[in-house]
């Protein structure tokens, strides 16, 4: 099939689509796509997800808006269902490979999943398939490793016998489906042809721009629109301990800070986590780790940011101790373990270092949070007796909270607010004493 045959398949939705990689990347595309009508075979190694995808039942938690609705509907109707077997995928005339790619300790990218995925998809790529990668990766990797691999492991050459492009996916756990079809996407093929040819299919999903490049702009752009990120928030995380230190409030500091204009202060926190932020900007560094580049500022915005879970126990810690109480053996309960608001996606997540430190000083923690299961307890028994509460997540849950039923459970009036979920007045007019981040 040549790119001309496949693109006119892809204007008639008669491609035949695979998606390896069903987590929060690869299932709403998938589901996208066969909403769009295309026939898609999703493939996933999780028996247990493959399952549920095919009983109609999403396999992701949290407040996805319409997910679960489509992934319903289009399983019904035949146009998705999902395998655990590559081999499945010999039919497929475009395949989309979203499959997790974390960095390690030494903030050295891990390419298992991914080398796993191409090493078993190129046995049974098809003559002139489109392999298109939407996992982050770093500069340059598409060039280096999935082009050399997959003609290995296929036996076909690169815009011969398969095309290949990245197209870094661009979700947001809550949104997923929303910017899908509402964020502009970055495609970059091996050649303009293949670039082109991805486009027609991404324009069946996507209501906004579609910028054609090549594959290292591609690269590029997606880890340094993360790395941005990352440095805006370690940004604004070093204002608020200045805040801090001298009596100021980081919360007005930024409201007033943003109103000049070109400014775009970010969120003070209690971390950053998830699966983007903390990798993308390693997967971006890791591009020059072999050539003379001093990288100073991207290193020292991760380093500020990992360090605000345990600024965190160090409030914890300054505020248990003005009670009179000693960190080991006190009761601390900690409201929120997802990585981010809303969300059940506990990868990264700031809560991880904070209980693991609090832990270590010999504190006694009891967590909960609404949308991760293994925390869906009763909140108002994880809080009963406790001698500190901290919020480390800003789940609307939180937000609605009554201050005052919730000083009456409490052992000590303690509160540590790690998202500025409470404002300082409400919380001590319910007679707390609270402190916040970036709030000397
Ligand atoms: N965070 C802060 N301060 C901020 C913003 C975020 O502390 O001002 C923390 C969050 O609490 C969380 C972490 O950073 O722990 C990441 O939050 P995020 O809002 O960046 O959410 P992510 O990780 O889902 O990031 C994704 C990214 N999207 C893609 O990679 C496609 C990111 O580029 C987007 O900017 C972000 O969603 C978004 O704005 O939706």
């Amino acid at each position: 099939m040549t790119l001309a045959d496949l693109r006119e398949r892809i204007r008639r939705r008669e491609a035949l689509l695979g998606v390896v990689g069903l987590g929060y990347v690869g299932l709403p595309v998938a589901v996208v796509f066969a909403e769009a009508g295309f026939d898609v075979l999703g493939m996933d190694i999780d028996a247990d997800r493959v399952a549920k995808i095919n009983a109609g039942v999403s396999p992701i938690e949290g407040q996805e808006p319409g997910l679960a609705e489509i992934l319903a509907q289009v399983v019904r109707t035949g146009r998705l269902r999902a395998t655990t077997e590559y081999d499945a995928l010999r039919d497929r005339d475009v395949v989309i490979v979203a499959v997790h790619t974390p960095v390690d300790e030494e903030k050295v990218p891990r390419y298992d999943a991914l080398k796993t995925a191409l090493i078993h998809l190129g046995p049974v790529l098809k003559n002139g398939t489109l392999v298109i990668v939407e996992s982050t990766i770093a500069p340059r990797t598409t060039e280096e490793l999935i082009r050399p691999l997959l003609e290995q492991s296929s036996g076909k050459r690169a815009n011969e016998g398969f095309h290949l492009g990245h197209c870094p996916e661009r979700v947001t756990p809550g949104r997923l489906l929303h910017n899908l079809r509402a964020m502009s996407r970055v495609v970059g093929g091996l050649t303009p042809e293949t670039t082109e040819t991805m486009a027609d299919l991404y324009r069946h999903v996507v209501q906004v721009d579609l910028d054609l490049t090549d594959c290292l702009t591609a690269e590029l752009v997606k880890t340094v629109e993360n790395a941005y990120r990352d440095v805006q928030i370690a940004f604004a995380n070093e204002v608020s301990l200045i805040c801090e230190a001298v009596g100021g409030d980081v919360w007005r500091v930024r409201e007033l800070v943003n109103k000049v204009p070109a400014r775009n202060m970010h969120l003070p926190g209690a971390g950053v986590g998830g699966h983007c932020i903390p990798k993308d900007p390693w997967l971006l560094a890791y591009s020059v780790r072999d050539k003379e580049v001093p990288l100073r500022l991207i290193p020292a915005a991760r380093a500020v940011n990992d360090s605000m879970p345990l600024h965190v126990a160090d409030i914890t810690v300054g505020a248990l101790r003005e009670a009179g109480v000693g960190i080991a053996g006190a009761n601390v309960a900690v409201l929120g373990y997802a990585y981010l608001e809303n969300s059940d996606d506990t990868r990264n997540s700031p809560s991880e270092a904070l209980v693991a430190r609090l832990q270590e000083l010999g504190a006694c923690i009891r967590v909960h949070d609404t949308y991760v299961p293994e925390y869906r307890g009763d909140l108002w028994q994880i809080v009963e007796g406790c001698d500190a509460l901290v919020v480390m997540v800003a789940h609307d849950a939180y937000r609605t909270l009554d201050l005052r039923m919730l000083r009456a459970r409490v052992a000590r009036p303690i509160l540590i607010d790690g998202r500025h979920v409470f404002s300082a007045e409400q919380a001590r007019a319910a007679g707390w004493i609270y402190r916040g981040i970036g709030q000397g």
